[in-house]
């Protein structure tokens, strides 16, 4: 086990053992009036408890009116890995979407390749767990339709979704989902935002939608997409970047 996850696994068992939320970095909860709805049906409700009530429930749609004029960036919002730099100059043609894992057929997806597949457009609310919400519009491919693709074998539980920036602590931004997310059909991989391409600050050229849950499950900077059985090995074992810092898994609203 690499040094620094030892360190952040120490941390969110030191959080666990406290019963604390985890207040750093992205960020203070504050008095929203959805804010103290996560804490609460965080500690009421298990996480196998509420995605049972909600599988297959949506969350709301708005309509054009409703769309904040400035869909506020967050977390990383200009990646300078060279790999990213080296993307962005070229406007993202040599972008390629990895899908691979536990796959039967893993795939490399051009921008191209994505449009192509069929496009769904939805207008939902973005709440960040810092206490505030943006309206957008977001169009993009359901991931259920790249994961009919990649035809996910037996074993595959989690969606894993790798992105090019890195964070303060020199490693990857990361992020997963279970079944009933990732097939959800207003999960989206989405190139555009408010009818114009995703600008960088908002996760050019491709972000993950996950309109149900908070902000930070919402990868931005996508790199790949990989199948997994568990994500315990997979850098800090909690199934994210800031999951491995003490937030929530399922971070349901
Ligand atoms: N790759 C990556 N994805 C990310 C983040 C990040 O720093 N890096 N920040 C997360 C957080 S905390 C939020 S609130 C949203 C912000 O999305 P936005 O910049 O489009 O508002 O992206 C999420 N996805
Ligand atoms: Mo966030």
């Amino acid at each position: 086990m690499k040094l620094i996850n030892k360190r952040r696994r120490f941390l969110r068992d030191a959080l666990a053992l406290t019963g604390a939320v985890a207040l750093g970095g992205c960020d203070k909860l504050s008095q929203t009036d959805w804010a103290p709805k996560v804490l609460g049906s965080a500690t009421a409700l298990s996480h196998a408890a509420q995605s049972a009530l909600s599988r297959n429930a949506m969350a709301r749609e708005y309509s054009e009116a409703d769309i904040s004029p400035v869909f506020r960036p967050n977390g990383s919002t200009d990646p300078q890995s060279s790999e990213y730099r080296v993307l962005a100059a070229n406007g993202f043609a040599d972008y390629r979407l990895g899908v691979g894992g536990l796959v039967a057929h893993p795939l490399a997806l051009s921008l191209a390749e994505l449009r192509a597949l069929p496009n769904r457009t939805q207008i939902t609310r973005h709440d960040c767990v810092e206490g505030w919400s943006v309206i957008g519009q977001w169009t993009g491919v359901q991931l259920s339709r790249v994961l009919d693709l990649a035809q996910p074998t037996k074993t595959a539980r989690y969606v894993v979704f790798r992105c090019f920036d890195a964070m303060d602590d020199g490693s990857e931004y990361y992020e997963s989902l279970g079944f009933d997310d990732a097939y959800h059909p207003q999960t989206l991989l989405a190139w555009e935002l408010n009818g114009r391409t995703l600008p960088i600050p908002n996760g050019a050229p491709l972000r993950l939608r996950v309109p149900r849950q908070l902000g930070y499950k919402m990868a931005k900077y996508l790199r790949r997409i990989d199948l997994v059985a568990s994500f315990k090995d997979i850098e800090g074992g909690a199934g994210g970047y800031w999951e491995d810092q003490g937030y929530q898994w399922y971070a349901g609203i």
